[in-house]
């Protein structure tokens, strides 16, 4: 029979609250978050964490990079491919300035990365200690927040609110910097409670009626409605609610690259994409609706062209979920502030079912135009030379839509995204607003591991490769089934592109020299190969997505192959050219 002093023991041992470091709470915070898959690096300021995570690597994944900006390119490649923040380790100094270019690039697309930084003892702070730099101070043009933890106390409520803030209303990064003291203290741990709510953030605007009202109006009166969407459906998890939007208004739609793959390619009204390199007739056609309703997208002067000859016959109606985003470019008729979740569908209730034929074949008028002038040419090119386009046009051909593809940034991307289909959401990720060559590599590393199932394909510039391609080693150790097409023109192209069209061809440092790409994937156990004819390339990309493991194929091009249809910089979207 137990004693009444022995039974009160054990109660007092059920309530002693566990012993751990600040380091454990950190891995425990994931696990409650729902991480798998950590993306990082070690160093000094950051061992103790790496420590712990010793014993916990049957609970959580972690991918060693070789440079902390694949790091967080490849939390930004696992976060757009499965909507799941993604997670990052490096340590204090040249670790965390490793990580600034990517945190610019996540804050600019929305996309939620946590990203957790070592940084030296507290006692230390401001004294320029060794591989200190202020973080905090860095960071905070390109974060959605950041916080800097001295106390381990802190941690569990910290990264609480880091989840909740880099995954709410318009995603973003977040950055924790923990002294390394903060990580080896040991305190009381009384639990992990997941954030939902704090004081003075609202991630999302409270919908108001009677704006919906007005919008509804405003497009149901519309003779020639045009819908421009972005990246906000896709991260509001809204693709349906509007795809039922537009198959019951009947308006023509048009993407941003961001917004790429809300709808499929080939969706009836959907008309292309806007912007530099996007469509001619969505380009043209903004110039000539009579109500414009922009989804989820923030008129970017990519998209825009020259603002003061944007849209001006147009009523705007803007439905965002960032009021900062309301007037900041295009003024607008009416403001939808909400999650477009919900604010979609109460609008999709109050407007008519309507169907636009003239105004729609007006578009396809203009499609007519472009095909012959620039999409056949780049598709089924007479000159002996390869273009990208052809290439990108094959791949379609045997993944009938469904690959997940990665590009990096220049023509390659842009002749990507005028030319891939898309069958699902989540399947064109790239570098939109900051542009950052040397990111597809690495954020291919991370979509797949964020979309397991899918195929994912690197699309890349021999430019761009040379900037992360040590990330091959990732690839190696981890064996990643990625697959990589290198568009080769032996040119830094699309800046080559500009100098040709606008700098009377003074190739100044653009003409680039490239190591053997395929013999460098074989050193790091990558199978390979280079093509430069046509009879070649349907071989060699089935070669590529049948392989059963990471394959680089590289593709010889023109070397002075130019995208169009442009906008030139400075000009109106309705003076895109042809040719
Ligand atoms: C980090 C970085 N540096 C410079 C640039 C400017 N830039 C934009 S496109 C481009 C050329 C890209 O060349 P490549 O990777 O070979 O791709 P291509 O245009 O030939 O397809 C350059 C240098 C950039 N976007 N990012």
């Amino acid at each position: 029979m137990e004693t009444l002093a022995l039974k009160k023991e054990k109660v007092v041992e059920k309530e002693k609250p566990l012993s751990i470091s600040g380091s454990e709470a950190v891995l425990k915070a994931f696990l409650a978050e729902g991480v798998e898959t950590i993306f990082g690096y070690p160093g000094g300021a950051i061992m103790p964490i790496y420590d712990a995570l010793f014993d916990y690597q049957d609970r959580l994944n972690h991918i060693l990079v070789r440079h902390e900006q694949g790091a967080i390119h490849a939390a930004q490649g696992y976060a757009r491919a499965s909507g799941r923040p993604g997670v990052v380790f490096a340590t204090s100094g040249p670790g965390a300035t490793n990580l600034v270019t990517g945190l610019a690039d996540a804050m600019i697309d929305s996309t939620a990365v946590v990203c957790i930084t070592g940084q030296v003892y507290a006692h230390l702070l401001g004294t320029d200690a060794f591989q200190e730099t202020d973080v905090i101070n860095i960071t905070t043009p390109v974060t959605k927040w950041n916080y800097q933890v001295t106390d381990a106390t802190e941690i569990p409520s910290v990264l609480a609110k880091a989840f909740y803030i880099a995954s709410s209303g318009r995603p973003g990064p977040v950055i924790i910097d923990i002294t390394k003291n903060a990580q080896l203290q040991k305190f009381d741990y009384e639990g992990y409670k997941k954030c939902d709510h704090i004081r003075s953030y609202r991630p999302k605007p409270i919908v108001r009626k009677e704006y919906i009202e007005e919008a509804a109006e405003l497009i149901n009166s519309a003779e020639r409605p045009f819908v421009i969407f972005g990246q906000g459906v896709i991260l509001g998890k809204a693709e349906l609610e509007f795809k039922k939007f537009l198959e019951k208004s009947g308006i023509p739609a048009a993407w941003t690259i961001m917004g790429m793959s809300a709808i499929p390619t080939d969706h009836p009204l959907g008309v292309g994409m806007l912007g530099m390199h996007g469509n001619y007739g969505p380009n043209v056609l903004t110039n000539d609706c009579d109500v414009l309703i922009a989804v989820g997208m923030r008129f970017d002067d990519r998209v825009t062209g020259r603002l003061d000859k944007y849209a001006k016959q147009a009523k705007v109606v803007h439905l965002d979920i960032d009021p900062s985003e309301i007037d900041k470019n295009v003024k607008t008729t009416v403001a939808v502030w909400g999650d477009c979740k919900e604010t979609l569908p109460l609008l999709t209730e109050l407007i008519e079912q309507k169907v636009y034929p003239q105004w729609l074949q007006r578009f396809n008028e203009y499609r007519q135009l472009e095909e012959e002038t620039c999409i056949v040419p780049e598709l089924h090119p007479e000159k002996e030379e390869l273009t990208m386009g052809e290439v990108i046009n094959v791949l379609n051909e045997l993944t009938q839509g469904e690959a997940l593809l990665v590009t990096d940034v220049g023509q390659h991307q842009m002749v990507t995204c005028r030319y891939a289909k898309y069958n699902q959401s989540k399947s064109n990720v790239t570098s939109g607003g900051l542009g950052t060559m040397g990111f597809a590599l690495p954020a291919a590393i991370g979509a797949k591991f964020g979309a397991p199932a899918r195929t994912v394909v690197a699309i890349i510039g021999d430019g761009g490769f040379q900037m992360t391609l040590q990330e091959m080693g990732t690839i190696m150790q981890s064996n990643v089934n990625v697959k990589i097409i290198i568009l080769n023109n032996l040119f830094l192209g699309m800046v080559r592109q500009w100098q040709e069209l606008f700098h009377e061809r003074r190739y100044s440092f653009t003409d680039l020299s490239c190591p053997d790409f395929v013999q460098l994937a074989k050193a790091y156990s990558i199978e390979g190969q280079r093509i430069n004819k046509r009879n070649e390339i349907k071989e060699a990309l089935a070669a590529m997505l049948s392989h059963d493991g990471p394959y680089l194929l590289e593709v010889m091009v023109g070397k002075e192959n130019n995208v169009f249809p442009m906008v030139p910089q400075g000009c109106s979207v309705s003076e895109i050219r042809l040719k």
